[in-house]
């Protein structure tokens, strides 16, 4: 089998970063950078891209990679007290060679897992700050002491087993060209520590004109305005369309929402499982100026909607596992002919 149809494929990326390549037997692809476990690339079986990476994208940690599909974890945005939008999408993750047995079956071969484990480091930030009350020690910044390495080892496993979690990441592509997200979060504390969290697939689409896009499946409901200080207000009954800079959290959404792109006759469905919460998010001209890894009028041409876990955090006792997935599906759709209305493909299934 030529390389051109390998279902996975472990390579070297921009700047060297490692990345997998996924292909489908029909000719959709995806490919997903170990760094951030960030998916950057989502093509369909005419090879089109459908989702926005910046051209000014930094490909270089500890920089965040702008575009494709970040993860926002253990935090979301800045509802906390991490950086924005937590650790997870500038950390290396590892491939999951063992993964634990999966909930459901796929018959496309083309998928991988990734998985990501807290380093020293962030043991020191999170989950519990009195872990880094532990870290101090080791180091012996306040007593002055030096501690023998084999100590601090044990010290560190210990830290590890009592503030502990998994963070199990699949990405798959369908045989129809879906690309499905699916984590896995497990709290291993050994000593009875909840971890909790936000969440968020900070997803990047790919447009024609951002004038010309709506949005399906958000109408009336409630949002946080993260341009008025999350204040919260309720959406007129009508698509969403755009017309300047937009940073909005939708809460309790329902598990479709259809983003319809008439000059592409393309509509991106959404379906989302265990993120009951949407962000919608486009910079619009100021902001755009105001990101170095951002080009100026790359604003017209993009549209965040994010399956995410805000308004309610979630929060695992010991032993507890939380699954977030999200799959997307990107249909031809001529909306003027009828051919897919909106409401049909939000309301079957
Ligand atoms: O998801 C929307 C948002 O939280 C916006 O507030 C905006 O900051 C965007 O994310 C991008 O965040 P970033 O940290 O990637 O620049």
């Amino acid at each position: 089998m030529s390389s051109e149809r390998v279902p996975v494929e472990l390579c070297k990326g921009i700047n060297g970063l490692e990345k997998v390549v996924l292909r489908e037997v029909r000719g959709s692809s995806a490919e997903v950078y170990l760094y951030g476990g960030q998916v950057t690339s989502w093509k369909n079986d005419h090879g089109e891209e459908l989702l926005f990476v910046s051209s000014k994208a930094i490909f270089k940690p500890p920089k965040a990679i702008r575009g494709g599909i970040p993860i926002c974890f253990p935090q979301f945005g800045n509802h906390g007290s991490l950086e924005q939008h937590g650790f997870a999408r500038n950390r290396v993750w590892s491939i999951d060679i063992d993964p634990p047995p999966f909930p459901t079956n796929t018959s496309s071969r083309a998928f991988i897992d990734l998985i990501l484990k807290p380093s020293e480091e962030d043991m020191k930030i999170w989950p519990h700050r009195w872990c880094s009350f532990f870290n101090t020690c080791l180091s012996g910044n306040n007593d002055g002491q030096t501690h023998c390495f084999c100590l601090s080892e044990f010290y560190l496993s210990i830290i590890v087993s009592i503030c502990s979690y998994e963070f199990r990441l699949r990405v798959a592509l369908g045989p129809g060209g879906d690309l499905m997200l699916t984590s896995r979060i497990r709290n291993t504390s050994t000593e009875g520590k909840p971890l909790t969290f936000t969440f968020a697939y900070h997803t990047y689409f790919s447009v024609s004109d951002i004038s010309e896009v709506r949005v399906e499946g958000l109408e009336t409901l409630d949002y946080l305005d993260n341009l008025q200080n999350k204040e919260r207000f309720t959406e007129q009954g009508d698509a969403i369309t755009f017309e300047s800079e937009v940073d909005k959290i939708y809460v309790s959404t329902p598990t479709k929402i259809a983003i319809l792109d008439h000059e592409k006759k393309r509509t991106f469905v959404i379906r989302k499982d265990g993120l009951p919460d949407a962000v919608v998010w486009n910079p619009w001209d100021k902001k755009a100026k105001a990101m170095a890894d951002f080009g100026d009028d790359e604003y017209k041409h993009m549209l965040c909607v994010e399956a995410a876990a805000v308004e309610k955090p979630i929060t695992l006792k010991p032993g507890e596992e939380w699954r977030g997935r999200q799959e997307l599906s990107a249909v031809p759709s001529s909306y003027c002919s009828g051919q897919l209305d909106p409401q049909k493909v939000l309301q079957c299934s």
